[in-house]
């Protein structure tokens, strides 16, 4: 049996067991030594997810670009996007509104940390989704909830008001939420809401692999990295500039430039595949994945 098969089959077992079914899962046939064991583990949670109702089906063709780029990345967090980060957080702390918007690949790969992340920063989790498959809302407020969540908005969706600037499922939006925020921070998603949620006047923070998706491009401060690895950084930064004057957390996010920010970005790619090329070249063994 294949690692998938065995997985299809925990989650048919899992299936009406309880209201958290993730909690039960196990990923016995991934031997600990493998050299890619920790992407592996992240796909499986992606594949257990769709499995759940958590994450779209596409949600895994868009988890396997995230992977591409990843891995053009160094599958490390770089210089670029710790700027960024710092001004995220940074923003996150000054907003008066701020919300954290949730989908069906965050909730799956990371739901403790975006509880903790919605903690320290003081931002509601709003769940909004781009394929609105009846039971994905509840299934995806079983994982946060699980996670320890306590307040998660977006999951009435009679009383969701629309985003007229946006004709997406991603328009509707909760009241309390989106709808009044003045930061949104959106891991991992499509372009258009990005470019709607700027044309309300709201300050967009995007977190995605690809430097140069519209959602990069739109976002006021883009974080090209993994959710994975972002979202605990996040937390680190929160609880390191918490206690910063607001003139100090003003400056950070006035000095930061994204598209600067971004072509960096694109510089530190070209390196990495330069060096990949070189150790090549130098007949040295490339760094391995
Ligand atoms: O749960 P839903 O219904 O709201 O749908 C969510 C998906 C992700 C399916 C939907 O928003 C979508 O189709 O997104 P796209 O257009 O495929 O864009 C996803 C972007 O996220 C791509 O640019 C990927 O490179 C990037 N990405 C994928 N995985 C990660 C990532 N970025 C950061 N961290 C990741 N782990």
């Amino acid at each position: 049996m294949n690692d998938t098969q065995n997985l299809n089959n925990n989650s048919n077992q899992n299936k009406n067991m309880n209201k958290n079914p993730h909690k039960k899962k196990q990923h016995t046939t991934l031997p600990k030594d493998h050299p890619r064991y920790d992407s592996l583990t992240y796909r499986h949670k992606i594949i257990q997810g769709m499995n759940d109702l958590v994450v779209a089906e596409a949600g895994l063709i868009a988890h396997g670009r995230g992977e591409c780029f990843d891995y053009i990345l160094g599958e490390k967090t770089n210089e670029s996007a710790h700027q960024a980060l710092k001004t995220a957080v940074a923003a996150l702390l000054l907003a008066k509104k701020p919300v954290i918007s949730v989908n069906g690949n965050v909730a799956a790969l990371i739901p403790e940390q975006l509880v903790q992340l919605s903690q320290e920063i003081n931002a509601p989790l709003e769940i909004n989704l781009f394929y609105r498959k009846k039971g994905r809302i509840k299934a995806i407020q079983n994982y946060l909830e699980d996670a320890g969540a306590k307040k998660i908005l977006g999951l009435d969706e009679s009383k969701m008001v629309q985003i007229e600037e946006l004709s997406s499922n991603r328009r509707l939006v909760d009241p309390h939420g989106i709808k009044i925020a003045d930061v949104v921070l959106v891991p991992l998603e499509d372009g258009d809401r990005t470019e709607a949620l700027k044309q309300l006047g709201k300050t967009v923070i995007a977190i995605d692999l690809n430097p140069l998706s519209r959602t990069s491009l739109y976002a006021d401060i883009t974080i090209v990295d993994n959710v994975i690895r972002t979202i605990p950084l996040m937390i680190q930064y929160a609880q390191e500039l918490k206690d910063h004057s607001e003139e100090r957390l003003e400056k950070l996010v006035q000095t930061f430039n994204n598209r600067r920010n971004i072509q960096n970005c694109l510089d530190l790619i070209i390196q990495y595949i330069k060096e990949q090329k070189r150790s090549l070249q130098n007949s040295k063994k490339p760094t391995m994945h």
